[in-house]
């Protein structure tokens, strides 16, 4: 099994360690420390369900031993694909008291990516709930089985609930578990081809959700609701359930992000703080202007994942009652906020500033110059909770990171002389279709299968709903598919829906560039543009 690793040089690390970053908590640890200050405070709530802190624990406690006696041994990579349900916690928790390293997926995510990702991290195991939201995840593990011979468990987190009596006797099982191991494998998005692994260590993540929880002054009174998938960087850590859960506060499970169940869910449970996408925040505020709801409890909406528009963030503290906090952040590391007492003007037309003052910021031109504050440029970033690589990926790592130690970002943003980023673009060739971000190689991989498809180029296209929606452009061979038809061929290649090109454009040719090799880049570029001036006209 390949060992996973994520090391920064020892000068930086002696620094981060130094300047209190780093304080060699683990991510059990921080949670059971909790619960014998507070046990009987509330630590989640969702369906049915309503534990305790202390209840969290004995539960992760019990999931621990189980796993161990089922056979699956400490540094074991298991997948887990659950969505927001308490046991997304009891179980995450779990797995790290017994050592074992969860690879988070997401409810969306289908045959192509499960078994990409147990393939990748060498997963010996796969945990997930039996139904949720009319599809049976049961059916996709026979399939993922049949895909990944190394996959030895299939856990149906419903039956967890039977092994209890199965399970030893917990405070026996060693905790041999150091702060600078890689505590999980986060995803990402993914730009070129299939989703990398992010390895994220106990010290260096535990820093970006205590210090997150601190910039949104989150305390016991907080009732912090997750809205997004929970296993998303954002929702999972800025500062997310688990900065809540470092800080003392309530976590509530919120099954689906519409306003009808978000509403009910922020009335009930007296909801301070929750987190959406641009395109929800927009729905949010329209329904607002109607809903039967009290949600007068809201204090801090944070929107990111996308660019939020000015116009729409002026909007929101009169249309929703609670104050803005933009996120602009990524599951590599770096994540920035506007600061809850920062002037207005700042908090409608910036991302915010980053976590540290040791998150390192460079915004580089072509040829890697610095450019001036407000010019923009490529974002290129290092400090404490920023990996240095992803999981056994060299051809990523060679483009993904400078020799210096950089993370390339793919953002395009413009600095304030008080280091404020605005996000100007992109760089990089993906779809951010509502917070999901969509490689388009990847989808144009798919299309290729197709009998019918000679030569296919997958790009990005403004959307008023979306924020951005995937378009495919396709030059056919033989009869001309159906778009419905090349659409469902697409999911039935075991994709998360959200990957589905929403729009099918067929041409007769591409434009090749000078050398006449095709520069998939500059042929996404101009089919973007010749589609967008071409639908201006219309
Ligand atoms: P990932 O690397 O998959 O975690 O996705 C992170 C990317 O999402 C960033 O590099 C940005 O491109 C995008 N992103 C996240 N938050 C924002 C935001 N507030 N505004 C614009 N883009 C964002
Ligand atoms: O989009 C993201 O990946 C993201 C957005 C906001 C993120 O990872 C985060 C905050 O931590």
């Amino acid at each position: 099994m390949l060992e996973l690793k994520q090391e920064w040089p020892a000068e930086r690390a002696a620094h981060y360690r130094e300047a209190g970053y780093w304080r060699g908590e683990a991510m059990f640890g921080f949670l059971e420390q909790r619960a014998a200050k507070s046990p009987r405070q509330i630590a989640v709530v969702g369906g049915l369900e309503r534990w305790s802190y202390a209840e969290l624990v004995s539960r992760a406690k019990h999931h621990a031993a189980t796993f161990l006696a089922m056979g699956l041994e400490p540094g074991t990579r298991v997948v887990v694909q659950l969505p927001n349900i308490p046991e997304f916690l009891s179980v995450v928790f779990g797995l790290f008291r017994a050592g074992l390293i969860p690879v988070f997926t997401l409810p969306a995510h289908r045959l192509t990516e499960i078994s990409h990702f147990v393939n990748k991290s060498e997963a010996a195991a796969y945990i997930i709930t039996a139904l949720h939201e009319g599809f049976d995840y049961r059916s996709l593990t026979v399939q993922v089985q049949a895909q990944c011979p190394g996959l030895r468990k299939v856990i149906v987190v419903d039956d967890l609930k039977e092994f209890r009596s199965v399970a030893s006797d917990v405070a026996r099982i060693p905790l041999a578990i150091k702060p600078s191991d890689v505590a999980f494998l986060q995803i990402s998005g993914g730009s070129t081809g299939l989703s990398k692994l992010i390895p994220r260590t106990h010290d260096d993540y535990i820093y970006s959700f205590r210090a997150s929880a601190e910039i949104c002054a989150l305390n016991e009174t907080s009732v912090y609701m997750a809205a997004l998938p929970v296993a998303h960087n954002f929702p999972m850590s800025s500062p997310g359930v688990f900065g809540a859960l470092y800080a003392g506060s309530t976590v509530v499970m919120c099954p689906s992000p519409t306003p009808a169940t978000a509403f009910a869910l922020i009335e009930q449970e007296g909801v301070t703080i929750t987190g959406v996408v641009p395109p929800l925040a927009l729905l949010w505020m329209q329904a607002a202007a109607t809903t039967a709801h009290d949600i007068s409890s809201l204090q801090i909406l944070q929107v990111g994942g996308a660019k939020f528009i000015p116009e729409a963030a002026a909007r929101v503290k009169a249309s929703l009652g609670c104050a803005l906090q933009q996120v602009f952040g990524m599951a590599e590391g770096l994540v920035n906020y506007t600061r809850l007492g920062d002037p207005e003007e700042t908090i409608i037309n910036t991302q915010g500033r980053p976590i540290s003052p040791d998150d390192e910021i460079l915004i580089v031109d072509d040829l890697g110059n610095p450019v001036a504050d407000g010019e923009p440029g490529m974002l290129l970033t290092r400090g404490p909770y920023t990996i240095n690589a992803y999981h056994n990926d060299d051809a990523a790592n060679a483009r993904s990171f400078t020799d210096d130690g950089y993370y390339r970002t793919g953002d395009i943003v413009s600095r304030t002389s008080d280091g404020y980023l605005t996000v100007r673009g992109r760089a990089g060739d993906h779809i951010n279709r509502s917070g999901e971000k969509i490689s388009a190689e990847e989808i144009e991989d798919h299309l290729l299968a197709h009998a019918s498809v000679l030569d296919a180029a997958v790009v990005s296209i403004p959307d008023p709903y979306l924020g951005e929606r995937s378009c495919a452009f396709i030059i056919s061979k033989g009869e001309k598919p159906k778009s419905a038809a090349l659409k469902a061929f697409v999911r039935s290649r075991g994709l998360a829906d959200f990957k589905v090109p929403d729009q099918i454009v067929f041409v007769d040719a591409f434009e090749t560039t000078a050398v006449g090799k095709t520069s998939r880049k500059f042929l996404r570029q101009t089919l973007r543009e010749q589609f967008l001036s071409t639908s201006a006209a219309e």
